[in-house]
Parts: C-alpha cells; structure tokens; sequence
C-alpha cells in the first residue's frame, strides 16, 4: 500500500479497543492481522516471527536475521530486534516480555496462530492470560476503506478478465488441471500476487462437490464445468465462481441453473444498509428451497473477504450482524445433486449506503462453450 501511516493510524485505533477489552499487548505471528497493522507481510514459518504492539508503549517486531532489511523496509514499527543466535529463543521471548511488562499481561493472538508459536508465547508468559485479536481488529477488518475496496476491485478484475481468456478452452477433451493451470497463468500474468485459494475446476459429477479442487479428469460434451478462481492484489482476495456448459445444456441442469441464478439476484437484491447478513442468506434459500432443491444447497451463501479469503461477516442464518457500507462479502448460492452435478454463482460485492456494487462483474447468464 506504500503509505505507512494507515498502518500506524490502525495501530492507534487498535490501542483504543484493547482499553476497552483491556487488553495489555496484541501478540502477532505473521498473519493478515499482522499485515493490517505493520504493512509487513510473511507467511508463517517455523522461525518466530513476533510483534508485539503493548496497548502502552512502542510497539516491537522480533524475527530471525532473514527478515530483518524487509521488515524495516515495509513496516512503519522502528523497533525491530533480531533473535540473539546466543541465548534461547524462550528465555530472550521471556526477558522481552519481562521488559515490556506483559508477563502477567491479557495478551492477544491471531485465531490462525500455529501452535508452536502459541506454545512459545505461552511457555514464556505462564502467568498471561490469552485471547483472541479477533474482538478488537475484526472489528476494523470487517470495514473496508476506500483503498481497500479499490485493491479488491483489482483482485475482481484479474478474475473477471482470467475467466474471460480461459473460456475458450473449456472444451471437450481438456482435463481440469490444464485448464486451473491456465486460469492461474493469466491471473498471474497481469499482477496477480498468488491464488488465495486452491482454485476449482469441477467437471461433470465433479461440480456436485462444492470444494472438490481439480484432478485429471477430462472434459466432455455436456458438462458443466465449475470454475472458482481468485486473485490476489495489494495482499487483497477476490474470489469468483462460474458454472460453463460444455456444448448443449440438459433440461434438469438448465433448471437448475435458473434456480441458481435467481436466487443469486434475489440475495443481490436483500443487500440493503442496516439489514442482518442473514436476510441475504434467506432470500438465496427461499428461492432454492421454493423449487424443491432446499436440500442440495449444502452450504451458507457467503463470507466476507478482505485480507482473508474468509472473513466476517458470515452470510448465514443466525447471522446477526447489520450490513454497513464498506463491508465486502461474497454471494454464491449452489445446488449440488450427488453424483451427477452442481452449479454455483460467486460474486463479491461491496455494501454501500443504498445497497451494493458488484466487484466482479463477469455475466452470470447460462453459458454455452
Ligand atoms: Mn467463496
């Protein structure tokens, strides 16, 4: 994002939600979480590294010498502390939350944290308590600012024009990895970061799994062919589901498409500033369930996305949350017949204060190839 100083202002608002839990330190191993509030980003790896922001006092990046330069290269946090190659990892982790004073603190941890790191921190601090960071940055993470929203947008777009290129290759005698290989090479050709997710392509009784990933089956006529593609742009996730028809569509799968289809717009259409997250979820199942297919749509009708390919707000029954402008969520009812197919429409949208904008934009109508 380049700019340091959003990171910094997150940071401040941070501090104001941990008074407020009372919450001494936020504890970060390399996450999304560590990302929004440092601009460093890594995945994790079984050497620890650790920020350390104390709700009073300057925050601190422990990590091995290989991440040194590009940590104070991409994060505003000056204080950056290399593990000693003397002293043992848990006793310098213990004398650095002994000067902080955070040995007896309520100290935060990413939900994703790898148990070993968790264990350290634990094993140093016997006395802490530990919680979640989830109830103070899932809060700011759920609201997307316009620059965020603008990096999803590009996301959306690297799906949308990926999807484009690769339908003419959807066709009879393709196998599935060829063509995820080569949705995943135009994504990546135009900027993309990686995939957030193992991307889909769901052919024939394949598309009746709705995360089934992809293998070497090979394409033929009349299939329908899921594909579920994201990229990644400024750290960000898109993510985007299409079901293509290999050649003449059957009666039952063209049904079922329509069903699909409309109860996507009718979800669409349930998206409206103040109202629960589970009245989209609702008006995706009235129309599928209204059509007899209620018990094949296995799964809740979207997340959100952000930094994470999943993230609150959960649209499903039971959801509670009230829809606010800025957040960023997917829409994707499915129907899913065992053993003979599937179809699944994906959209991200963001809420805005009359309803929403969609991020991807590719057409959603029944497609022949
Ligand atoms: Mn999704």
């Amino acid at each position: 994002m380049g700019d340091e100083s959003i990171f910094e202002e997150r940071c401040l608002r941070a501090k104001k939600m941990m008074g407020l839990r009372g919450v001494d330190a936020l504890c970060l191993t390399p996450s999304p979480d560590m990302y929004y509030l440092t601009g460093f980003w890594t995945n994790p790896s079984e050497r620890m590294t650790l920020c350390i922001i104390p709700r009073l006092g300057e925050p601190l990046i422990v990590t091995s010498r290989l991440y040194e330069s590009q940590v104070k290269a991409t994060s505003w946090i000056e204080n950056v502390e290399v593990w000693s190659e003397r002293l043992r990892q848990h006793v310098q982790l213990k004398n650095i939350l002994r000067r902080l004073r955070l040995l007896t603190g309520k100290l935060a941890v990413p939900e994703r944290i790898w148990m070993v790191h968790y264990k350290a921190l634990r094993d140093s601090a016997p006395k802490a308590t530990f919680t979640s960071t989830s109830r103070i940055l899932s809060p700011m993470r759920i609201l997307k600012s316009d620059l965020e929203v603008k990096l999803m947008e590009r996301a959306a777009k690297l799906a949308d024009d990926a999807l484009e290129k690769v339908m003419c290759e959807v066709k009879e005698g393709v196998r599935e990895f060829e063509l995820a290989a080569r949705v995943e090479y135009f994504m990546r050709m135009e900027g993309s970061e990686g995939a957030p997710f193992e991307t889909i392509v769901a052919s024939g009784p394949n598309s009746a799994l709705p995360h089934y990933g992809c293998g070497s089956r090979t394409i033929f006529g009349g299939d329908p062919v899921t594909l579920d593609i994201g990229a990644t742009y400024g750290r960000y996730c898109s993510d985007m589901t299409r079901t293509l028809i290999v050649g003449r569509v059957e009666p039952r799968l063209e049904e079922v498409y329509r069903t699909v289809y409309r109860a996507h717009q009718e979800a669409l259409e349930a998206i409206k500033p103040g109202v629960e997250v589970e009245a989209i979820d609702l008006a995706a199942r009235r129309v599928i369930g209204d059509c007899g297919y209620g018990e094949y749509f296995i799964h809740r009708s979207g997340h959100g996305v952000g930094l994470d390919i999943h993230e609150p707000p959960y649209i499903q029954v039971g959801s509670h949350v009230r829809l606010r402008a800025g957040m960023v969520f997917t829409v994707e009812p499915g129907i899913y017949i065992p053993g003979m197919f599937g179809v699944r429409i994906e959209d991200v949208v963001v809420a805005t204060g009359d309803g929403y904008r969609l991020l991807t934009k590719h057409p959603r109508d029944l497609t022949c190839v």
